[in-house]
């Protein structure tokens, strides 16, 4: 029998395709083990999401994921005997708290994981992989994933006090970072240039020191300085704060707030002139840098007024970490302060930088005792660290390296890698920057974890994160910009295992991931 040669190419393209391995899919962060195999699943209207006991959050953010994409409205069903379902199941089968196992079939689509956290990450690998089509039926490419982060710890962090950003943005940030499975949004709410957060039994911290009359124009190393005549500023009420909070729990986002001390303390001093060392009468700075108005260390009120800001701040944030800065204090007005002098005999203090982490010390007393736990930026180390203390090293790892090697537990967040107010690119072309150069590839390429501790040490580094300082990026639009698309390549240093990181890869990935920035309306 002759067969027509069509017919043969038609076999042969059959053969090929059954043979050939499938293209992996697109995802971001890469998962730990992925296999693409033949086939698809159909969605359609008829599908139902199927979920066990406690999974309606994740459940009802799927239903609405699937919505924005396909146009597709699912009904959510708790009852296990279903038919083509997308399936949400606590099992043991996995064994880390957020890892997850994925797999698209023919029939079904299943989702396992010992947590909500793991079903939630499983639900963002999921999504990443339905395409953005609307239509009766959107077919979803048949694979197995089996996933989980290489870090606890996976942050953003965001300055809101140099520029404010309102809810919608914060939010908008949250939903970005639970696209790309980090959990810790850390909130940076006090400044010397504004106050951002409402504290109800010190209403000037927000009437007073949430404006300034104006802010310097151009850099901060321009001459001569230039400023202009706006009243700028803003603040969250302690019910936005709540409903932040809440929405970001939802999203598996734990949020961190920073109240600044001892230093970055100018805009509490524009409120509360005796919060300083002379009672000095202060505006909320117009400039960038440092500030030596920083809070009077020798004074009972400060501590007063700072343990009751952070009660207020302990009942909102439900999570265990506060931050309470401690980074860059000048010391000159403590140097000549007769209440921080007196103090430092007192106490049999050396000198200043002991005093300082008598400050830290006395206010991670007073934390631990409310069930809270502190982390500082890496200048808490100097004058000896707070017992419990988190370190957040950003001058470099060496405070991250000597915090790890007291067996203190470590956030690296380096700043020649991990602060996105640098540039990107150019610097022709591109928007003022404070300084510096940050590439993509930069931050794709980090390892945070220095080859110099050993592995006992090792475990002490929590995970990283991306800092976001604000004083040169005024809006929305630009923060945008500066964060991505570096944070898609930050959120792969927190969650890929290190044999699984290609850069090469990881930029065709990006291409693709591209759209899914699209879709979320954020400027790249
Ligand atoms: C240093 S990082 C700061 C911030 C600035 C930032 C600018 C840190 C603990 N302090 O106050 O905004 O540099 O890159």
């Amino acid at each position: 029998m002759k067969l027509h040669p069509a017919f043969l190419l038609i076999v042969m393209a059959f053969a090929c395709a059954s043979e050939k391995p499938q293209p992996q899919p697109a995802i971001i962060p890469q998962p730990l083990q992925m296999e693409a195999t033949p086939g698809f699943y159909r969605l359609n209207e008829k599908t139902r999401i199927n979920y066990d006991t406690g999974l309606e959050n994740e459940a009802g953010l799927l239903v609405k994921y699937i919505a924005f994409k396909t146009g597709l409205k699912l009904e959510m069903i708790p009852d296990r005997n279903q038919q083509n379902v997308i399936r949400l199941e606590l099992s043991d089968l996995v064994d880390t708290p957020e890892g997850y196992i994925l797999q698209v079939e023919g029939h079904e689509i299943w989702i396992k994981a010992q947590t909500t956290a793991g079903i939630f990450y499983g639900i963002q690998s999921l999504r990443q992989l339905i395409p953005f089509q609307k239509g009766e039926t959107v077919k979803i490419p048949a694979v197995k994933i089996s996933d989980e982060p290489r870090f606890p710890y996976r942050g953003m962090h965001l300055d809101v006090c140099r520029h404010f950003f309102d809810v919608d943005f914060i939010k908008k940030m949250l939903d970005a970072m639970a696209a790309h499975k980090l959990n810790r949004f850390h909130w940076h709410l006090t400044e010397d240039q504004g106050w951002r957060i409402e504290i109800k039994k010190y209403p000037e911290l927000t009437r007073i020191g949430a404006w300034r009359n104006s802010t310097l124009i151009g850099h901060a190393s321009d001459r001569p300085e230039k400023f202009d005549t706006i009243r700028y500023g803003g603040y969250y009420t302690q019910e936005q704060i709540k409903e932040i909070v809440e929405y970001a729990a939802e999203r598996h986002i734990t949020v961190i707030p920073e109240i600044e001390m001892p230093g970055h303390a100018q805009a509490a001093l524009a409120s509360y002139p005796w919060l300083g060392c002379f009672d000095q009468k202060v505006e909320v700075w117009n400039k960038w840098g440092v500030s030596e108005n920083v809070y009077c260390a020798g004074k009972e009120s400060t501590f007063d007024f700072l343990e009751n800001v952070l009660s207020e701040v302990a009942d909102l944030f439900p999570g265990e970490y506060i931050h309470i800065g401690g980074d860059e204090c000048p010391k000159a007005n403590w140097e000549k302060c007769p209440h921080c002098q007196s103090r430092i005999k007192n106490e049999r203090l050396e000198n200043e930088h002991e005093l300082q982490s008598y400050f830290i010390q006395r206010i991670e007393r007073f934390l631990n005792s409310k069930g809270k736990r502190i982390i500082g930026w890496d200048e808490i180390l100097e004058g000896g660290l707070a017992p419990n203390a988190t370190v957040m090293s950003w001058r470099g790892e060496e405070g991250g390296i000597a915090a790890a090697r007291q067996q203190h537990d470590v956030i690296m967040t380096p700043n020649d890698i991990c602060y996105f107010d640098h540039y990107q690119a150019g610097p022709e072309g591109e928007p003022l920057a404070i300084g510096g150069m940050t590439t993509v590839e930069d931050v794709y390429g980090y390892e945070p974890v220095p080859e110099v501790l050993n592995q006992s040490e090792q475990k002490y580094i929590l995970g990283t994160q991306a800092n976001v300082w604000t004083e040169y990026i005024p809006t929305p639009e630009h923060a945008e910009y500066m964060i991505f698309p570096r944070l898609c390549a930050m959120a792969e240093v927190c969650w890929t295992a290190n044999e699984k990181k290609e850069y090469s890869d990881f930029m065709k990935r990006l291409k693709a991931h591209e759209t899914i920035l699209d879709l979320l309306g954020l400027n790249q």
